[in-house]
């Protein structure tokens, strides 16, 4: 069980991430160096010795980013898809197994609301549908929390370039990454763990190639082996009420492909509006307990991660990141897994 930390601007300390029963690992990236850019060994380094400085492990990077360049399929790309490739040759070389990364085109997930205020007086992440819908992202993107690192006329420009790129463009440039990247994974040892989209489908004109079964099992047929895997999440799948999240976790846990489970819950309409909720399965839409059973009977040995919780006791700091829910979110999880643990011992007893 791993915690996702956001290095050392986090508001949550690691020393508070150690007293949560279970946790083990710390999931995070190096973050001041530029996208594209190779992470060098020295911040790898410094990054894991303060991780292990609070008896935790550092095994799981979330994310290396993708260039756009990459995603876009311009000549550039060749020289960032070597740098992707040092960078987990460096990372392998300071103890790193898995590397999550994700191949959305401009927006990693998106959210209409940051704070949209639950019965229970906390707060949660919320997608509407139709506010996404209206928005002419020409005429700039106004949402919450946005990405205020693209300036709106750059946000112009790089959303111009995509005009050509549809979805098989998209696919292209996805094949074409993971053809250079996969042998140095294998050679690292190093197990890729691509993300599906959030939400998983199209938002903005902007292509969407990693939102359901059919697309997860195009990713693994590129190349079978453990270097081209899967981060499961939960969440980000399970925005659309299609996919099932427990159908997948048995086909693709049962390959050994999942390398990092994201376990988060939501609440879902057939309209396509969703929020985060609580872990626990009946807060939610999804059945996190079915969930958890399904890896536990593929015998899953991999990473897993509570993800996105609510703002809950007057915590503020970066909205689905706070320490308190993701922490409750970890330990019912290890509750489901203890359980099942014993039930099997019972039944083979
Ligand atoms: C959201 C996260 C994503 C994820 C990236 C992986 O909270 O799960 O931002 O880290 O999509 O590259």
């Amino acid at each position: 069980m791993t915690f996702r930390w956001y290095g050392a601007s986090d508001p949550v300390p690691l020393a508070h991430i150690r007293q949560i029963p279970g946790i083990d690992g710390i999931v995070s990236a190096v973050y001041d160096v530029p996208v594209g850019e190779v992470w060098p060994l020295d911040n790898i380094r410094a990054l894991k010795a303060l991780i292990e400085s609070h008896d935790l492990k550092f095994e799981v990077a979330e994310s290396v980013p993708v260039h756009e360049d990459i995603k876009l399929g311009r000549p550039t790309r060749d020289r960032l898809i070597g740098n992707f490739a040092q960078t987990l040759r460096n990372l392998s070389q300071c103890g790193l197994k898995v590397v999550c990364y994700n191949f959305m085109p401009v927006f990693d997930w998106t959210r209409t609301a940051l704070e949209l205020k639950l019965d229970d007086g906390s707060t949660t992440l919320g997608f509407d549908a139709d506010l996404v819908n209206r928005i002419d992202p020409e005429q700039g993107i106004n949402l919450p929390g946005w990405d205020t690192s693209y300036k709106p006329e750059d946000l112009k420009a790089l959303l111009a370039e995509y005009r050509g790129v549809g979805e098989d463009e998209l696919w292209a440039n996805l094949l074409y990454f993971l053809k250079g990247v996969i042998p140095a994974a294998e050679e690292a040892g190093i197990k890729l763990a691509l993300h599906p989209d959030d939400p998983p489908r199209p938002i903005f004109g902007l292509p969407r190639i990693v939102k359901n079964v059919r697309d997860l099992r195009r990713v693994l047929a590129v190349s079978d082996t453990p270097a081209n895997g899967l981060t499961l999440c939960s969440g980000s799948l399970g925005a659309d009420l299609d996919n099932d999240i427990v159908s997948m976790v048995r086909e693709f846990a049962g390959q050994g492909r999942i390398h990092f489970a994201h376990i988060r819950n939501l609440k879902v309409d057939e309209k396509g509006n969703f929020h985060e909720t609580a872990h626990k399965s009946d807060c939610g839409s999804l059945d996190i307990g079915a969930i958890v059973a399904a890896y536990h009977t593929a015998g899953y040995d991999g990473y897993f991660r509570s993800d996105h919780g609510r703002m809950i006791w007057g915590e503020t700091g970066k909205p689905g990141y706070g320490l308190y829910d993701r922490a409750l979110g970890a330990v019912y999880i290890n509750g489901l897994w203890e359980g099942l643990d014993n039930a099997r011992r019972e039944a083979e007893r």
